[in-house]
């Protein structure tokens, strides 16, 4: 027994001493500023996450973490398949350079792969890694910014290489496959140089890099097939009207947004171009607040046929609204184009980013989706960051599939929804007065204040029917 136990000790101190052993090799952060290898190879043995299979569709009995229990990709519901609904993206930035780090604590996560430099070889070994990820998720979508997937050089001209180098990667790894971005973007708002903004800077120069950057950006996602193009304009705002002119901003900006117009139809792209509003933060004030702001200036500007949005839930939040109601501004406006799937924290009051993982909230979703008819050429663009807490390999899959299956649950909600019926019918009963002669004519806008008033006096006090709210949300719970 004692001898047991002594073996046992040493065979646990053993594999804790490999395991040691085993990450001291990699155990750089992921982050963007530490050297603890030396970044010169981007040469890697074997699978990168070997200890993951392809994820499945396993039904809602199973209770493997790393399986679907709602998303079945070639279900059909609705008369589309979940994975023509769904167009599921991987965003590089947080899946691959989410570092954990908050404005008070470190990195916490030490991928494998990561070597923590930000060299090109390294740039190329994550880049492998995403593609092996996506690849055993089953998601053939993935989102960029030019800077996360490649560093920075010494000049423009260096840096670009250097995405050169990493696109022609990225293309090679999507041959074969039917992977392709959803969207790309140009990250503006990292560099101190875009401090005042980007194109919105109070710097001519400024807003010239930028604009050479966006050029660039819009160019090596119509390479890779890129579906979309989005503009977040994180530093597009202001942290003082005292020096700020916000009219010549909002001009610059605009000027800015038609320069990519025209340089979208010059290179052939035909990829949607999306606005992604958001509130504040970086900023204290972002220009594009919400949906409604974002109309009004593409209005104002004469760039309504040209652009979309793409709606994210916590910005949603973060604006005062919520994300249902920033995804029907949008629709009814013929402008929803995509969608950046997180959620915030109800207590917490910033872009917290986290996976959605609310039933309701993702009923409601897919139900502004449904009625959108899909979101294609967009997607759901997973824009959510592994908390800090989590740290582990297997968290970054667990991570996504709890995402998927959350909004692939909100879909067969909506299904439910719809052949119930009595949700539409109440809302129809609400408004039927309306389907009468006078409402007709009010709706044609031949109704004018003189015959509204006649029959004002004609009717006398109107007669007024509940609004079945709780009714309404009985109906919806129910489905739930
Ligand atoms: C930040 C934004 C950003 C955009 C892409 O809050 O959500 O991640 O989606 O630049
Ligand atoms: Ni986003
Ligand atoms: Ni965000």
């Amino acid at each position: 027994m004692k001898e047991k136990r002594i073996l046992l000790f040493f065979s646990c101190l053993c594999v804790g001493i490999s395991l040691v052993i085993a990450s001291s090799q990699h155990t750089c952060p992921a982050n963007l500023e530490a050297k603890c290898g030396d970044g010169s190879t981007d040469d890697w043995e074997g699978e990168f996450f070997p200890g993951i299979k392809k994820i499945k569709y396993e039904g809602p009995t199973s209770k493997n973490p790393l399986s679907y229990k709602w998303y079945n990709a070639e279900e059909e519901i609705l008369g589309k398949k979940m994975k023509d609904w769904m167009r599921f993206s991987v965003a590089f930035w947080h899946t691959f350079r989410g570092t954990g780090a908050d404005p008070f604590g470190a990195p916490t996560k030490s991928w494998p792969w990561e070597d923590g430099t930000n060299s090109v070889a390294m740039a190329k070994r994550r880049m492998r890694a995403h593609f092996e990820f996506m690849d055993k998720l089953g998601v053939n979508r993935w989102c960029f910014h030019d800077r996360d997937i490649a560093p920075d050089g010494k000049t423009l001209a260096e840096t670009n290489a250097n995405l050169d180098e990493i696109i022609a990667l990225a293309k090679e790894l999507q041959e074969g496959t039917d992977i392709k971005p959803l969207w790309g973007t140009a990250q503006l708002f990292l560099h101190p140089r875009y401090m005042h903004g980007a194109a919105t800077s109070s710097e001519v120069g400024v807003y010239a890099y930028a604009a050479a950057q966006v050029k660039k950006a819009m160019e090596v996602t119509n390479y890779l097939g890129g579906e979309n193009y989005v503009f977040w304009g994180g530093r597009e705002g202001y942290q003082t009207l005292l020096n700020t002119d916000m009219q010549r901003e909002l001009d610059h900006l605009a000027k800015f947004l038609q320069a990519a117009v025209d340089y979208k139809k010059k290179i052939g792209f035909n990829g949607t171009l999306l606005i992604e509003p958001k509130p504040q933060e970086p900023t204290k004030h972002q220009y594009d607040w919400d949906a409604a702001t974002a109309f009004a200036f593409f209005q104002k500007y004469g760039l309504q046929e040209e652009f979309k949005l793409n709606i994210e839930c916590n910005h949603a939040t973060l604006s005062g609204h919520s994300c249902h109601h920033e995804l029907e501004t949008a629709r009814i406006n013929g402008l929803l184009g995509n969608i950046d799937a997180n959620t915030g924290d109800p207590q917490i009051g910033w872009d917290t980013d986290q996976f959605l993982t609310d039933i309701a909230e993702a009923t409601l979703v897919m139900l502004s989706v449904v009625r959108n008819g899909g979101l294609a050429p967009g997607g759901f663009n997973f824009d959510a960051k592994l908390r800090r807490e989590s740290t582990d390999v297997e968290d970054m899959f667990i991570a996504h599939v709890s995402g998927m299956d959350t909004l692939a649950r909100g879909l067969r909600n909506v299904a439910k929804l719809i052949e119930d019926g009595s949700l539409a019918e109440l809302v129809r009963k609400r408004y039927q007065s309306f389907d009468s002669e006078i409402g007709a004519q009010i709706e044609a806008g031949k109704a004018d204040f003189e015959t509204l008033e006649k029959k004002a006096m004609e009717w006398g006090e109107p007669s007024v029917a509940s609004g079945k709210q709780e009714l309404a949300e009985m109906i919806f719970q129910s489905v739930l």
